[in-house]
């Protein structure tokens, strides 16, 4: 398959691709929980749902593999560095109790993927710790083992753990795209910087194209 995208055309075989969602979890999507204790206005991010709802059932309809993040850590904290505990002045800090559970810990209410968005019994849902989805998971392994060599990123932040995830996948070897209107930050102008830096100079991190240009390549 060929899907126009920036820098240039995009070329992947459905069987050796994943649509890779990047925490699309109440916490950062709902109000209560991590996102909207650290300030942010979390409405910003719901307004990508229906778009990523329509790429994830396209995905499906066509075979394709899909890998589900979420940020998270272990009840106990034995994964969650105190410099990211401490860091700044949020409202409640992960592993202090919330609105919805425990802030950005396992098991907990605000650590669901959202409803509209469930994983299904086949799909692949990995746990981290960190920003990226490589550091500290079974990610690449899994991939590897599935012979994935392109992944097709959405989800949450941006420029956070949207493009921390992407860069990581580069270095590791795998063709990367984002879809653009698949995913956002609680600052426009970050999405915008962070959706120019990973194609520019010939798609120095991947490529870049909007939701529509994959749907009509899987109809
Ligand atoms: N998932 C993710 O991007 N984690 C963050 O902490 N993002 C922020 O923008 N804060």
């Amino acid at each position: 398959m060929q899907i126009p995208a920036q820098p240039f055309p995009f070329d992947f075989e459905l069987a050796h691709t994943a649509l890779v969602i990047i925490d699309m979890q109440r916490d950062f999507v709902e109000p209560g929980g991590f996102g909207e204790t650290l300030g942010n206005d979390v409405s910003l991010l719901q307004a990508i749902v229906p778009a990523c709802q329509g790429v994830l059932q396209a995905w499906r309809v066509a075979g394709g593999a899909v890998v589900h993040t979420r940020e998270a850590h272990a009840p106990d904290l034995s994964d969650c560095p105190p410099a990211k505990r401490l860091r700044g002045n949020p409202s409640l800090r992960i592993g202090d109790a919330g609105p919805m559970g425990r802030i950005l810990v396992a098991g907990e209410p605000g650590n669901q993927i959202i409803a509209a968005l469930t994983p299904e019994p086949g799909e692949w849902v990995i746990d981290k710790p960190g920003k990226g989805a490589f550091y500290a998971t079974g990610l690449h392994e899994t991939l590897q083992a599935a012979g994935i060599t392109h992944l097709l990123f959405m989800g949450v932040t941006t420029e956070v753990c949207v493009q921390t995830s992407m860069r990581e996948a580069n270095d590791r070897g795998y063709d990367c795209l984002l879809l653009e209107d698949c995913t956002e930050s609680y600052f426009p102008h970050f999405k915008a910087a962070t959706v120019d830096m990973l194609r520019a100079q010939g798609g120095i991190v991947g490529w870049t194209a909007p939701s529509s240009s994959l749907l009509a390549a899987l109809a």
